[in-house]
């Protein structure tokens, strides 16, 4: 397992040199978050970021996320324009080095929550789900969620394209759930070929939460989803992302047991550990990493990547924010550093007994 952080860039408040003094994490997860979605990530602009990363002794070979537009989403007649453009990112971010490229393929909403800064008990705050929160208009949520995102751009929640949230909406009216997998296919089948020709492993991240909101459909939720995106091509290139707290949004979803299924697969070159809190029925909020703190099982979850001999890389995930720390929602330096000497520990624990 590689331990890998989440960086934002130039602009992200949290710097290289102080990811730098995470224990035993040298890989950088990184993205461009000037590039407009659908257009063609400039290699000058990958370099920059992978020199910048190098510099301080990371690693650049996770991208999270080149976003796909919502034509491709939607099957729209422009669509193949906007492939083309994938197609030429994808081979410029393969010059780099880099081998994974994490994406998702939600309509409209990347991630949905009811609050960004909801008070724990314990002083800190995280985000939360409460479906009896969620406005009936998007439009409600998406100016919720601007109002209280500390200015910082959230990943998936472009400003100039939520914009036109009316629009998208029209543009999915007739969008059905197997006509969204049918579009996935389509894409799927373009871009895998040049994926198994440089390299790149491509990793779908689940939709959070596993459910359909707003109407809108949704194709990675649970096991039965990932086996009909596995088998729209039929190649370890055609990968996913296991998301450890989207997925067990979903009461029903064993996670252990998913990760047991598909990581001897080779399909799972990217896992993101993270613990999340069921409260009630359709309201969860996201803990600290530990165990005792969430609903899910840390170990057991890091158990089933150790017998399934997983090696790919992993992020500690949305942290709360803690001791002050006003950062971007979920993505604060000190709760997701603490996740990471947790999940660590774990891993070198269940390591040590396995080669006792
Ligand atoms: C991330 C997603 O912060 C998050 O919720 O897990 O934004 C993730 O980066 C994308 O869904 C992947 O495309
Ligand atoms: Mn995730």
């Amino acid at each position: 397992m590689k331990m890998s952080f989440r960086w934002f860039g130039p602009n992200d408040p949290i710097t290289l040199a102080d990811i730098r003094q995470v224990p035993k994490t040298r890989q950088i997860v990184g993205m461009l978050t000037d590039i407009p979605v659908g257009d063609v990530w400039p290699l000058t602009e990958i370099k920059q970021l992978r020199d910048q990363i190098n510099a301080y002794g990371f690693e650049l070979k996770v991208i999270e996320s080149v976003n796909i537009h919502d034509a491709i989403k939607t099957g729209a007649p422009t669509r193949d324009r906007y492939i083309e453009n994938y197609i030429q990112t994808i081979r410029n971010l393969a010059k780099v080095g880099v081998t994974v490229i994490c994406y998702n393929f939600m309509p409209i909403f990347d991630w949905i929550r009811t609050d960004l800064n909801y008070p724990l008990t314990d002083g800190s705050q995280s985000m939360r789900f409460d479906l009896s929160k969620l406005p009936r208009d998007p439009q409600v949520l998406f100016n919720r969620i601007k109002a209280s995102d500390n200015n910082l751009m959230l990943p998936g929640w472009e400003p100039e394209r939520l914009a036109q949230l009316k629009q998208l909406f029209k543009s999915y009216e007739n969008v059905s759930e197997s006509d969204l997998v049918a579009n996935l296919k389509y894409f799927l089948k373009a871009i895998i070929p040049v994926c198994e020709e440089v390299g790149i492993q491509m990793a779908i991240h689940p939709d959070d939460p596993p459910m359909s909101l707003f109407g809108l459909p949704r194709i990675y939720k649970n096991l039965s989803d990932m086996k009909r995106i596995a088998a729209l091509v039929d190649s370890p290139y055609n990968g996913f992302t296991i998301c450890t707290g989207s997925l067990g949004e979903n009461t029903a979803n064993d996670v252990p047991a998913i990760i047991r299924e598909f990581v001897p697969t080779g399909r799972v070159p990217f896992v993101h550990l993270r613990n999340i809190k069921h409260i009630a029925p359709n309201v969860f909020q996201e803990s600290a990493h530990e165990s005792s703190e969430g609903s899910l099982d840390m170990y057991a979850i890091m158990q089933a990547l150790h017998d399934s001999d997983f090696n790919g890389y992993a992020r500690s995930d949305h942290g709360r924010n803690i001791w002050g720390e006003n950062g971007r929602p979920g993505y604060g330096l000190y709760d997701r550093a603490m996740g990471i000497s947790y999940l660590n520990g774990l891993w070198e624990a269940i390591q040590k007994k396995a080669n006792n």
